[in-house]
């Protein structure tokens, strides 16, 4: 045995338990009332909730968007992961005009493997569809790559997929066992809006939001629904923001599909409000917040189960990049941070008594794990899986500011908001990275994860 945690009350999605844990060689090998320790390492969590590390599904780390390339490096965004309690990382590989879909996800690893500090997958981004990529999607699905996003936005830019992709794609996923995500808003009308606020001269982050309110996003999300209950294939909805689109997906799941919806904490907790603040543009990202009606919509998918995970969408820029917007909301680099931030707030939400920890550890860490095919390793504190483990003090307040992040962003949305209840440790794979405050971790720890789907509904 290497390392004992001794005396926490253990939580899982299905149950709370006090019981010692023993780790040999990044495994946990015995859970039990009590293990005798033999010399190990002995972590003594008496009167802390001891939980598995969360997946944060949806990151964009070092991404080339908006002019310039996202603020966090693969080192900087699984540093600050580790510090929040999250101990794996889904990453975005973008496909390139004319490169392959494994070329794509091999390109990245290059990059992100010296500087991971947790462990790592990565979906990839299909923006250029050839029959040799849709050949190719069995091999990648072989690989351990067995999901895929398309944008149905960002036709400028030359990432859109038109619904003849998408549908190619959820037919290829049928056939491969592959997940088919989908960042969902209709590009026509965001383009049609946006051009007319700027000829009116409406040009702050509000309007950012106007371009893209409610209805835009939802006709997508049902667009995307219908075609996969069309087709009969699963499809996954990333950062589902809006209340008509969580009553379509909540429809198509009581039909009996298998569609899976995201949110993510930055839609949980602030509101299209914040566009009106003076540094509104800090919190252009897309979707953009929606009205309190479509976040209270989303805590109730949560409680209900239609929504199924919370991943953050952590694409920050720096305060001077965020500023190229000051004068014209187009100009606004979209995304914001969260990747230290989504355990911590959820957990704290939980501590609060919004909803149960167990219902936390499911969207944050079980649901991930086996929507995306690495249950056998992660998402879940049981025998024979990744000691991925979290060490949470629920009496610990803290106010989240930027002095106290650990990412390489220059400020934080999140500046000022209070918790209750705080992870003190975080362990990868055995290995402590985190302790009260400071990172502990190492870049190059993290592993590139190999995954393998299974149907689910
Ligand atoms: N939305 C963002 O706000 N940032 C990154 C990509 C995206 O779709
Ligand atoms: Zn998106
Ligand atoms: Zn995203």
């Amino acid at each position: 045995m290497d390392l004992v945690i001794k005396n926490g009350v253990i939580i899982t999605a299905e149950e709370t338990y006090k019981a010692d844990i023993g780790v040999k060689n990044g495994k946990i090998i015995e859970i039990a009332d009590r293990i005798e320790d033999h010399g190990a390492e002995v972590v003594n969590a008496e009167g802390k909730y001891v939980l598995p590390g969360a997946i944060d599904a949806h990151t964009h780390l070092q991404m080339p968007f908006g002019g310039t390339v996202s603020a966090d490096s693969y080192e900087a965004g699984t540093r600050a992961a580790a510090c929040g309690g999250t101990t794996t990382v889904f990453d975005f590989a973008l496909q390139q005009k004319g490169h392959g879909i494994i070329q794509t996800a091999k390109e990245r690893d290059k990059l992100c493997a010296p500087q991971a500090c947790v462990d790592y997958a990565f979906h990839v981004v299909i923006s250029d569809l050839r029959p040799e990529i849709l050949d190719e999607v069995e091999s990648a699905v072989d690989y351990g790559i067995p999901s895929f996003k398309v944008y149905m936005v960002y036709k400028k830019e030359g990432l859109m997929a038109d619904d003849g992709v998408l549908c190619q794609l959820l037919q290829k996923s049928k056939e491969t066992g592959a997940l088919i995500s989908v960042h969902a808003e209709n590009p026509d009308l965001i383009d049609l809006r946006t051009e007319t606020y700027l000829k009116e001269g409406k040009t702050s982050a509000w309007y950012h939001y106007m371009s893209r309110p409610e209805f835009v996003e939802a006709e997508a999300d049902k667009r995307a629904i219908h075609w996969a209950k069309s087709l009969n294939t699963p499809i996954y909805i990333v950062h589902l923001a809006n209340k008509e689109g969580v009553e379509e997906v909540k429809r198509a799941r009581d039909m009996g599909f298998e569609i899976y919806a995201e949110t993510c904490p930055q839609y949980l907790h602030f509101t299209n409000e914040v566009y009106k603040r003076e540094d509104g543009r800090n919190f252009v990202c897309s979707p953009p917040m929606k009205g309190e009606e479509s976040q209270e919509a989303l805590w109730m998918g949560i409680k209900t189960g239609d929504i199924s995970t919370i991943a953050t969408d952590h694409c920050p820029f720096q305060t001077s990049e965020k500023d190229w917007g000051k004068d014209d909301f187009t100009k606004i680099p979209n995304g914001c941070m969260g990747i230290e931030n989504m355990y911590p707030y959820m957990l704290s939400e939980a501590n609060k008594g919004r909803i149960s920890f167990n219902k936390v550890v499911e969207v944050c860490s079980l649901n991930p794990a086996k929507i995306f095919g690495c249950d056998e390793l992660k998402g879940s504190i049981v025998v024979g899986k990744d000691a991925d483990i979290v060490i949470y003090d629920p009496e610990k307040n803290f106010t989240i500011s930027k002095n106290n992040m650990h990412s390489d962003v220059d400020y934080t949305i999140w500046e000022g908001v209070k918790l209750k209840g705080y992870p003190i440790m975080t362990f990868s794979r055995g290995k402590l990275v985190f302790e009260d405050g400071e990172f502990l971790g190492q870049p190059g720890w993290g592993k590139f994860i190999k995954r393998k789907r299974k149907k689910l509904l």
